[in-house]
């Protein structure tokens, strides 16, 4: 039998680096998936490309910074496919590395908080409202939320990236004081809390030049999506019990 056999996961981001990785191990892995991501036709060639093999598969496009366009499409899901148990906050990503704060557009410095922690608690809200909440008797479920080392602590060298730090710093105090508030439910809220992963986050924070994102990895093993897939159903596959409420995986 397989390991998650019957339950359905959100997964948003979900059809390029981390989320990508986490569409196929989790589905793999029996759970159903629903991937959400901004740009529709990569989101359906993704979808058409997956393995035929576990669970189903869903695709939503979404621009996480319009909370109308998340209610809607969270709601579509609840009627269209099975109770959502399993929420993993993946999408994010970080501003091309050119330039320190006080240089950068601030529509462009908002975009980032309003995809990575707003956008997050638009998803999370709706979730909880449409699926885990409203069910009787309530479920078991997990929220998972793809940190980031920046999440906790400042860059040990110029990064061009405080908009993404404060962002993933939002994530985590906004995931401490969710799971305080769902005591009593049966639903863990966890953090999942990479360093450095080689996925397009890099490539693209250094405009698409080899070099510059070689740079980033050197002296250094990077991670690989997958690691942080594995890490992440490790957390969903705990007993209810268990709230590995904090897995940091590092170079
Ligand atoms: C990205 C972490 O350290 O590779 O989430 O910029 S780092």
């Amino acid at each position: 039998k397989l390991a998650l056999n019957g339950q359905t996961a959100m997964i948003t981001g979900g059809s390029g680096g981390i989320g990508s990785a986490l569409t196929i191990l989790f589905k793999r892995a029996g759970c159903n998936v629903i991937i959400t991501g901004s740009n529709e036709d990569k989101l359906n060639t993704f979808l058409k490309s997956l393995p035929t093999e576990g669970g189903k598969a869903w695709a939503f496009a979404c621009d996480l910074r319009n909370r109308q366009q998340v209610n809607t499409m969270v709601q579509k899901a609840a009627k269209e496919c099975p109770p959502i148990n399993i929420l993993i906050n993946n999408a994010g990503y970080a501003l091309t590395a050119n330039a320190p704060f006080w240089e950068q557009d601030m529509d462009n410095v908002e975009s980032v908080m309003d995809v990575n922690l707003n956008g997050l608690m638009s998803v999370t809200h709706a979730v909880l409202k449409y699926h885990m909440m409203t069910r009787k008797p309530q479920p078991k479920g997990t929220i998972v939320n793809i940190s980031s080392i920046t999440g906790h602590q400042a860059p040990l060298k110029e990064s061009f990236e405080a908009s993404y730090h404060t962002s993933k710093m939002g994530v985590e105090g906004f995931s401490n004081v969710l799971r305080h508030e769902l005591v009593g439910t049966n639903i863990r809220v966890l953090i999942n809390r990479p360093g450095t992963v080689r996925t397009e986050f890099h490539s693209r924070r250094h405009m698409y030049d080899p070099e510059k994102t070689e740079a980033t990895y050197a002296g250094a093993c990077p991670l690989v999506a997958q690691d942080i897939a594995v890490g992440c159903l490790y957390q969903c596959l705990q007993p209810e019990r268990i709230s590995i409420v904090m897995l940091e995986m590092l170079v």
